[in-house]
């Protein structure tokens, strides 16, 4: 600072935080060290919320997540090298889902870096960012702090969002320079996610192939869900009374116990759809790549997205919607004429009966008493607690227990379900569960698999430091997967897929402060979860399931290659 005349000056990290403000960023989610400690330390001071995490994958996810829910990109603040790193996979996830944040990380000198002269921290970080970002930018002089930040949050939430990098070298954050012409670059974003106004006659033609559809469906992504469209998507759903299918983060757009809803019946519903309508969600693995025999050969497919390229990926569409999805919708819902489209009624008393059929036999599931649990007499009773509680966010995270509790627990509002996503990724728990409690003062059920929580176990610290409303509910059946595998070479260790079936997992929070609870059984599993709601305060239950319930990698065995033949002795 110059002290004959300090108000003259500023410097890279005041620049930052302006930048940030100046853009309605409120919130960072990090680790600190060299050279961001002064950097998390003024944002706290300047009133932007810190949110300091112990692994900064958990700090990306719950960005990422915030970022989801918000339209908004999280921010999530690393330090070189191997922070960096540690926050990259969160990155490349919230790319792959299509979430909008922007890791800032501070990185080492870069005239040293770049002659691999040995730094402390030494790495490239923006050329190693770029394949697993939307974006990735380096700010090599503290006057363009404000255009880097921009650039970051246009590139983060137009189009398609994404994940962006930026690069804050130390020596960026720590330079002075002349605060009026500091104040004079800093870059106020005007319409960051513009609307993209598709046009009139893919519309047009989209209609006309649903005028001609005997048997119509319509698919909601997590696109729909972030496109925050919601009273507009309902509308045209109604209007059109064409059944409907949630992918998982979609789930709770429209209630699951609307009538028109088919999830109960979704293997009949793909496979005998003559015209889907895709909105926001992708022909990816999750779907089949939209082939048969899971989808009939002869359907065609009208896509709403953003991204003009998405179209055709997996299959042709007959009638693609280039544009985002609340203009879309309204476009759609204003050149809708009343009564011209009209599912056939022989399709929806098929699905009508599937989905009671269906419905009926998971009812039978559900009120069944193993002893031990098993993971539907568990969701049972946590259904039981949450049914009249669509506000509670519900994070998940596992195989069986992704699978099962999609299926069993209804969603009745929407962007509350948050889970593993496009990647399948294992570690999202416990930071998508602390960025919804902190952007939205809600409370947050985390379902985990007793592999899954591992992942991002030690977050429960920060839960109880921030003293988060949020209730973690681990279905330890004591492996991955399941625990009653043995070694096959006879050995003493145990089998790859096992974990420790006898670990307390409750006691870990208690040793932070927080409710730890143990239930084996559904009237126990009830009462601590209902506890824990109604204390709105850190907990944790530990939920016993006979190690033999799930099977091997849940509802995608189909997709995990087994060797046909007998191990070598
Ligand atoms: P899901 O996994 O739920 O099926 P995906 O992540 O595969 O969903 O697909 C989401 C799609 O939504 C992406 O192709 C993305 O480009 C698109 N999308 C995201 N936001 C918008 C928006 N506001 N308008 C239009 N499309 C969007
Ligand atoms: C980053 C592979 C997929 S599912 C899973 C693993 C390790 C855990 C399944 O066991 P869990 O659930 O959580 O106990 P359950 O109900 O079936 O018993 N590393 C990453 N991502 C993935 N997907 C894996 C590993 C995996």
């Amino acid at each position: 600072m110059n002290e004959r005349n300090p108000a003259a000056l500023t410097d890279g990290f005041h620049l930052v935080i302006e930048a940030m403000q100046l853009n309605g960023l409120d919130t960072i989610f990090g680790v600190v060290g060299i050279p961001v400690t002064d950097l998390a330390r003024l944002a706290q001071a300047q009133g932007i919320r810190y949110i300091g995490f112990r692994h900064e994958q958990s700090a990306g996810n719950a960005a990422a997540i915030a970022g989801y829910l918000t339209q908004k990109p999280g921010i999530c603040l690393t330090v070189s090298a191997p922070g960096f790193l540690n926050g990259m996979v969160a990155l490349a996830n919230a790319t792959v889902n299509g979430f909008p944040m922007i890791q800032i990380s501070g990185s080492s000198d870069r005239a040293i870096v770049d002659l691999q002269q040995g730094d402390y921290e030494e790495l490239d970080q923006m050329n190693a960012a770029k394949p697993f970002a939307k974006a990735a930018y380096r700010v090599n002089r503290p006057e363009d702090i404000g255009t880097g930040i921009a650039r970051a949050i246009r590139a983060a939430v137009s189009g398609r969002p994404g994940g962006v990098y930026l690069d804050l070298p130390a020596g960026v954050l720590s330079a002075t320079l002349d605060a009026d012409s500091a104040a004079r670059s800093l870059v106020r974003v005007v319409d960051a996610a513009p609307r993209r106004i598709p046009a009139a006659e893919s519309i047009q033609r989209a209609l006309d192939l649903l005028a001609g559809a005997e048997r119509p469906l319509i698919l909601l992504g997590k696109g729909a869900a972030y496109s925050q469209a919601d009273a507009d998507i309902r509308a045209f759903i109604e209007q059109t009374a064409i059944p409907f299918l949630p992918m998982s983060m979609a789930k709770g757009l429209l209630p699951d116990d609307h009538p028109q809803s088919v999830a109960a019946a979704r293997s009949y519903a793909l496979a005998q759809a003559d015209v889907v309508m895709l909105i926001g969600a992708r022909l990816n693995w999750l779907l089949g790549h939209g082939r048969s025999p899971q989808w009939s050969a002869a359907a065609r497919f009208i896509q709403i997205d953003i991204e003009p390229t998405e179209m055709d990926s997996n299959r042709p569409i007959t009638a693609p919607v280039v544009g985002d999805i609340a203009s879309s919708i309204a476009a759609l819902l204003a050149m809708l004429k009343p009564g011209r489209i009209k599912p056939a009624a022989a399709w929806l008393g098929e699905l009508a009966q599937r989905r009671q059929h269906n419905a009926q036999r998971m009812k039978e599931r559900l009120a069944a008493r193993p002893d031990p649990m098993d993971f539907y007499s568990a969701l049972g009773a946590i259904a039981g607690v949450l049914a009249d509680k669509p506000d509670v966010y519900l994070v998940n995270e596992g195989a069986n227990t992704l699978d099962i509790t999609r299926n069993v627990i209804d969603m009745r509002a929407p962007r509350k379900r948050l889970d593993c996503g496009t990647w399948g990724v294992m570690g999202i728990g416990m930071g998508y569960a602390i960025g919804a409690a902190v952007v939205s003062g809600q409370p947050v059920v985390a379902i985990e698999g007793d592999s899954a929580f591992g992942f991002s176990g030690m977050e429960i610290e920060t839960i109880c430091r921030y003293r988060l409303p949020v209730t973690v509910v681990i279905f330890n059946n004591g492996g991955v997967y399941r625990g009653d595998d043995v070694n096959r070479g006879g050995g003493a260790d145990p089998a790859p897929t096992v974990l420790m079936k006898e670990a307390r997992y409750e006691k870990l929070i208690e040793a932070f402060g927080g409710a730890g609870h143990y239930a084996d059984d559904p009237q126990s599993l009830t009462a601590a979860l209902a506890d824990a709601l109604a204390a709105r305060k850190p907990a944790l239950i530990n939920c016993a399931i006979d190690p033999r319930a799930g099977t091997e990698s849940g509802h995608i065995g189909n997709l995990n290659p087994q060797s046909a033949l007998a191990p070598k002795k």
